[in-house]
């Protein structure tokens, strides 16, 4: 199981890809349950910032509910076939990422960011940057319409942030929080569109963020942080040579340095 040359063209250039149907209904399923059945048990109101921040079901984190969604489905091998077999790290939690509906009409502005910098609610401490390789997204609900959850990315920054870390470094990073984005032109956004079982993969250095939802229904999904097995000695090198990390990509990067078409009849 690995992506078409398609779909990793569509990921070199966009810095994302959804991969339909990917997960089975019956994993998807027992993640819901599993979701459905803590909330039942309720759901301590004083968290709720840092369970948007972080994650809720805390006591799901490292459940096989949670975990089996990549490691036992397809995903791990999609992922594997972008960053290389044997090259991520175990993946031993997600973060169950449920996003309410809102009561505001018209919504509220999306709000980018990149992952890994501090926040006051969001467990990274101030001073490290806790980069990674790759963000998978697993839709557990249908998202048919804009505004209702949606994960929202701006398709490109993950070429036009490497640029801006060639040619100013790092530091602002440090900042975190939206202080601490770097100032490019902002290309629009796009708020994805899944159904359940659908795997999104994105680049880590893609700005992105939950749409504000204002569907009548609840958005499902968990995200899992894959890390390539040298991410730590390679920290800040990966932001300004984003295909580092990237074994599975190396055809396509190298046709494009090489100025060669990237014709999809390959
Ligand atoms: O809930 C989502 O779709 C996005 C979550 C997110 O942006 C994040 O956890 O970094």
């Amino acid at each position: 199981m690995k992506l078409t040359y398609a779909q990793k063209l569509e990921f070199y250039k966009k810095g994302f890809v959804r991969v339909p149907g990917v997960v089975p209904r019956v994993m998807v399923d027992a993640a819901v349950k599993a979701i459905n059945h803590s909330f039942g048990n309720g759901i301590d109101p004083s968290q709720m910032t840092t369970y948007n921040a972080q994650s809720f079901c805390p006591e799901l984190r490292q459940a096989p509910e949670t975990t089996d969604l990549y490691n036992r489905s397809p995903v791990k091998l999609l992922a594997e076939s972008m960053i290389g077999a044997g090259k991520v790290n175990p993946v031993q939690r997600g973060q169950i990422a449920v996003r309410f509906p809102l009561l505001d009409d018209p919504p509220p502005a999306l709000r980018p960011h990149l992952d890994g910098r501090h926040s006051p609610h969001n467990g990274v401490p101030a001073g490290e940057l806790r980069r990674f390789t790759m963000l998978v997204g697993i839709a557990l609900s249908d998202v048919n319409t804009e505004y209702a959850g949606n994960l929202a990315v701006w398709p490109g920054t993950h070429r036009l942030y490497e640029q801006y870390f060639r040619e100013n470094g790092h530091d602002i990073l440090m900042r975190g929080g939206a202080e601490g984005m770097p100032p490019i032109d902002m290309p629009q956004p796009k708020m994805i569109t899944a159904g359940a079982g659908d795997a999104i993969l994105v680049h880590y250095q893609i700005a992105h963020c939950a749409s504000p939802n204002v569907s009548p229904h609840p958005r499902y999904a968990i995200y899992f942080r894959l890390q390539h097995v040298d991410y730590k000695q390679q920290l800040h090198e990966a932001l300004t040579d984003i295909w580092l990390e990237w074994d599975g990509m190396r055809e396509i990067v190298a046709q494009h340095k090489n100025g060669q078409s990237t014709g999809l009849a390959k």
